[in-house]
């Protein structure tokens, strides 16, 4: 596996964005997006206690997520927002929050951070945050709604690691999800031997960069730290658009179907489909 860090940018133009980073679909740090935003200096650990410390919000154990079965892809349980926080801020933990719409239930938020103005298409209904505790790890994914995403962090640091769309069975891709099974952040190649060939990124977010992740880029997230960030998205293109709708109707539909009614088999399935994939991909390449 070879991975290049991901540039960082100051004062970058619409133009130079769309030319360098969107046209060619190439991730980069945008780090001074965020800087006249009031979330920069506002939200923190103890404002979201503060202020939101009652709501109920559901806990993501990356552990037991993907386990097939009633509860694949399914939050583990619900406690206050509050009580989350404070076992964040106490011990390192892997539980997370994930695409948290905060902004819908306290409206007030959207005040505290701006669309971005270095492209359209920006769907503003879908503003999400994401918290982690230390040591917390989303394994290999793509959005399966095929948008851009912004992605800002705060408080700490956090670890980005990103493939494009391409590499896919070199990252033993599972069929009918857009999921891949592999740790990248402890790549076994005895069991993932293609993996050796994945070209990718890295990056390091501090506070208040955005990372832009462009439209089906695999990524992995590993907190470094016990932090949170802001995503938002945009599709610019109306194939997309249709692609991602039928991720979703095919997340629902056959993975979970099909998860529901065969469990484990399901999955070795899927998995017995990347490893063929991923030895044509190596057999390819000789
Ligand atoms: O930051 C995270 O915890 C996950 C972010 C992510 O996967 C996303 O924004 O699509
Ligand atoms: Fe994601």
């Amino acid at each position: 596996m070879n991975l290049i860090e991901v540039e960082k940018r100051e004062n970058l133009s619409s133009d130079e964005f769309k030319r360098e980073y969107l046209k060619p679909l190439k991730p980069v740090i945008l780090k001074d997006m965020s800087k006249d935003w009031k979330a920069n200096k506002k939200w923190s650990f103890d404002f979201f206690e503060k202020k939101y410390g009652d709501l109920i919000v559901p806990i993501f154990n990356p552990e037991s997520y993907f386990n097939s079965g009633k509860n694949y892809m399914k939050s583990n349980f619900k406690i206050p927002f509050r009580e989350y926080l404070e076992l964040i801020q106490k011990k390192p933990t892997n539980l997370r929050i994930h695409i948290f719409q905060l902004i819908k239930e306290a409206p007030e938020l959207a005040h505290d951070f701006e669309t971005p103005t270095i492209m359209s298409s920006f769907l503003k209904k879908f503003p999400a945050l994401f918290f982690g505790g230390k040591g917390a790890t989303l394994r290999l994914h793509y959005d399966l709604d095929c948008s851009h995403v912004f992605l800002t962090h705060f408080q700490t640091k956090k670890e980005v690691i990103l493939f494009s769309y391409e590499q896919k069975e070199f990252l033993y891709h599972l069929p009918y999800t857009v999921q891949a099974e592999v740790d990248i952040k402890n790549p076994d190649y005895v069991k993932y031997p293609a993996l050796k060939n994945a070209k990718g990124y890295y990056a390091l977010l501090n506070h208040g960069e955005t990372l832009f992740i462009p439209r089906r880029y695999w990524h992995c997230v590993h907190y470094t730290e016990e932090g949170f960030s802001l995503s938002v998205r945009s599709n610019d293109s109306i194939l997309f658009g249709i692609r991602g709708l039928l991720n979703i109707i095919r997340h629902f539909a056959l993975d979970k179907g099909f998860n529901h009614l065969l469990g484990e088999k399901w999955l070795a399935w899927k998995t017995k489909k990347a490893n063929e994939k991923a030895n044509k991909a190596i057999a390819d390449l000789n």
